[in-house]
């Protein structure tokens, strides 16, 4: 929980090459790992706002080696002309973050106006842009140059062994809940099948970003165009099936994640075709036929993937996913295995849509089976 006083955000700010003093301060973003602030600087009579941000360091290990990433990223970016939100602030002992006395990493960057970002689109065009901008991101990394990038939560999205990590939770039972997921585990068993559908092993290992929430996209607000992708804390190596299935699992749902009421889950197929149309408008040159073959499957994968993530969370006493009361994220894993079950009734559709937007973006003679 964001539990900072003022004095402490003075502190942290002071330890940023920017001068003045700070004049207001807010609790930003609904992520479920870092805290996030807003804060108002003022000098010389003139406020500026910048994102100050708190890296959880029980989920990133190493929070150095994946600064180190996000330099790079960004840098990489701006030289193809990414918006100043990801400028890092450095340190003044000329650090790309700041690390306090009680072993905090801190990081700063612009915030900037104008811009919006969603938890659930209002509209196609919110998709169409968010899928865009992913697809962009990717692209723009395929020629990062250097060494691969520093694996921040290896394993992340490896499903079969986040299933693992299911059953491990569920025989350790730690805090004493399984009895209440039994249905749960019902419905788990018999979709093991998804743990081996994305063989990332098999497809290109690309730059990706993991995290690829429709809120980690900010769109201009006056043009609804996608500004920048933000949140890079999981970029790293891997496969593109899993943004694309991430995007489509947190775009495509009728209700926010944290929905107490699961009768009001289902899948959006409109939005699904959005996405599908913004991503492969940016991608089309860079893919191939193995991973265009994979993404009507995809959001499947990474949902089912997220329910097991929350109810393994759940079942070892919350100690992942940020929660406001008991149950959030037996709630959280309810939803995601609602939407799965509605999207396995797309599923057909999803191929279709897949199949015509590729066919209308290759040229003629080439054609595939998805
Ligand atoms: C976490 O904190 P946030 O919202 O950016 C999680 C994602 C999940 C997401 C579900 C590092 O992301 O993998 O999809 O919650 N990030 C990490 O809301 O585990
Ligand atoms: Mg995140």
């Amino acid at each position: 929980m964001n539990t900072f006083k003022r004095d402490s955000i003075q502190k942290i700010i002071d330890n940023f090459s920017i001068s003045g003093s700070l004049l207001s301060y807010e609790v930003k973003g609904t992520g479920n790992v870092n805290d996030t602030f807003r804060v108002d600087v003022i000098s010389e009579n003139c406020s500026t706002p910048y994102t100050l941000q708190r890296i959880n360091h029980n989920v990133f290990k190493d929070p150095e080696s994946l600064m180190t990433n996000y330099s790079r990223v960004t840098r990489h970016l701006q030289s193809k002309g990414s918006n100043a939100c990801l400028t890092l602030i450095a340190s003044k002992k000329g650090k790309s973050f700041f690390r306090d006395e009680e072993g905090n990493f801190w990081r700063m960057m612009p915030y900037i106006d104008g811009v919006q970002c969603y938890n659930l689109p209002e509209k196609s065009s919110h998709a169409y842009e968010a899928g865009k901008a992913f697809g962009q991101f990717q692209l723009d990394l395929c020629d990062l140059p250097g060494d691969p990038l520093f694996e921040t939560i290896p394993n992340f999205h490896n499903t079969s062994n986040r299933f693992k990590e299911y059953l491990d939770a569920r025989e350790a039972d730690s805090s004493r809940r399984f009895q209440e997921v039994l249905e749960l585990d019902q419905f788990i068993s018999c979709r093991k099948n998804l743990c081996t559908e994305i063989e990332a092993e098999q497809l290109p290992r690309r730059i990706v970003h993991n995290d690829t929430k429709l809120n980690n996209v900010l769109l201009d607000e006056n043009t609804g165009e996608g500004v920048s992708v933000i949140d890079l804390d999981t970029v790293m190596p891997g496969c593109v099936l899993h943004d694309f299935g991430d995007l489509v699992r947190a775009t495509c749902c009728s209700v926010d994640e944290n929905e107490k009421d699961i009768s009001k889950v289902s899948f959006l197929l409109p939005f699904f075709e959005s996405i599908t149309k913004g991503y492969l408008d940016a991608t089309y040159t860079m893919l191939e036929q193995d991973e265009v073959s994979g993404l009507a499957c995809a959001p499947l994968v990474i949902t089912y993937e997220l329910g097991l993530r929350f109810l393994s969370d759940f079942l070892s006493g919350d100690k992942y996913f940020k929660t406001n009361h008991s149950h959030q994220n037996l709630e959280r894993a309810k939803v995601q295995f609602k939407l799965l079950e509605s999207m396995e009734k797309h599923r057909e559709s999803m191929k279709d849509v897949v199949l015509r937007e590729w066919q209308l973006r290759m040229p003629k003679e080439s054609s595939f089976c998805t």
